[in-house]
């Protein structure tokens, strides 16, 4: 047998230590590679798929009022690379604002939209930071004594556990002269909606969850045979959270790093985490992190909630 070619060592370290527990897990963060990237953006205009065009109502319908949260001489925070439409709703809604801040882990994606948002903004000045916000958020010191105003949206919030979004929100609270934030949420409903969203009849999804395998046999040398995975979208009503799922259809075995690792049939691995939240639970994380909630903008049916938090 050959070695095999690994080109992602952290990728190998996580997916070997994720693969040895008793329940089996990969980490949600790796899906974004460029077929990723480009499965979600198709998972987004998806008819099940309710979230972002959800959550662009929201911000259409609520572009000025939210957009006059921002402080004056404020710089606008956002944790995204700013690369989709939500931003620019409010970029345009913002008249006064001359900052804008896209933080994001991917340097390359944020160089590339930053020089995008120049050329249709040119009176605003974009300072792309390139930072993991799950570890440290730390301003240019141009920035830091500047009043600022969050913006968190597309209910990544959802990928965290309760502890750790409660940490990221009491960071985002302890940052110099933070003055609010604007949080996009994805809210509890009926599970014949939930389901579907996860599990869309098209298959995107289920494409989506299997090319982290596709992914780990490029960048591990593994070789996982995804078609012997199904996708499984399951809501646990405990923790509110849909949890996806890649389910072995067969005893099998594969290699990963020199270890082989063996699946039972039936036994899965399990991939993301997307929360949903209550105004309650809302509510909640926002005593927890030290902020007050200003309001709950909500689209007409509930689904989802754009939250405006004040320091
Ligand atoms: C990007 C984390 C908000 O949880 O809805 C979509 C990711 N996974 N379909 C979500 C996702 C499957 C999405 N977030």
């Amino acid at each position: 047998m050959d070695k095999p070619i690994v080109t992602n060592t952290t990728l190998l370290h996580d997916a070997l230590q994720g693969l040895s527990q008793t329940q089996k897990t990969l980490e949600a963060k790796y899906f974004y590679d460029a077929k990723g990237s480009a499965l979600f953006e198709e998972i987004t205009s998806l008819p099940e798929y309710y979230p972002t065009r959800t959550e662009i109502g929201i911000l259409r319908d609520h572009a000025n009022q939210i957009a006059s949260e921002l402080p004056p001489d404020g710089v606008f925070l956002e944790l995204g690379s700013g690369a989709s439409i939500k931003t620019r709703i409010l970029l345009d809604a913002m008249v006064s604002l001359r900052t804008y801040c896209p933080l994001d882990i991917s340097k390359d994606f944020l160089e590339q939209n930053a020089e995008q948002l120049r050329t249709e903004y040119p009176q605003l000045n974009v300072v792309p930071i390139t930072a993991d916000f799950m570890t440290d958020i730390t301003l240019p010191e141009a920035l830091v004594s500047r009043p600022k105003l969050v913006f968190f949206p597309g209910s990544t919030i959802g990928n965290l556990s309760r502890a750790e979004a409660i940490d990221l929100l009491t960071r985002l609270r302890s940052l110099p002269h933070v003055s609010g934030l604007i949080l996009g949420a994805d809210m509890v409903k009926p599970t014949d909606i939930l389901i579907p969203a996860y599990a869309d009849a098209s298959g995107v999804t289920a494409a989506f969850n299997r090319n982290l395998l596709v992914r780990l046999n490029r960048e591990t040398g593994a070789n996982f045979i995804p078609e012997q995975f199904r996708h499984e979208a399951r809501w646990d009503t405990d923790m509110s959270c849909i949890e996806m799922h890649l389910v072995s259809t067969k005893d099998q075995q594969v290699e990963l790093g020199g270890a082989v690792i063996s699946f039972d049939k039936g036994e899965s691995i399990h991939t993301e985490n997307s929360h949903k939240y209550t105004t309650e639970s809302l509510a909640e994380m926002a005593r927890s992190s030290g902020w007050q909630i200003e309001q709950m903008i909500q689209d007409p049916a509930a689904l989802f909630s754009v939250v405006v938090f004040s320091a």
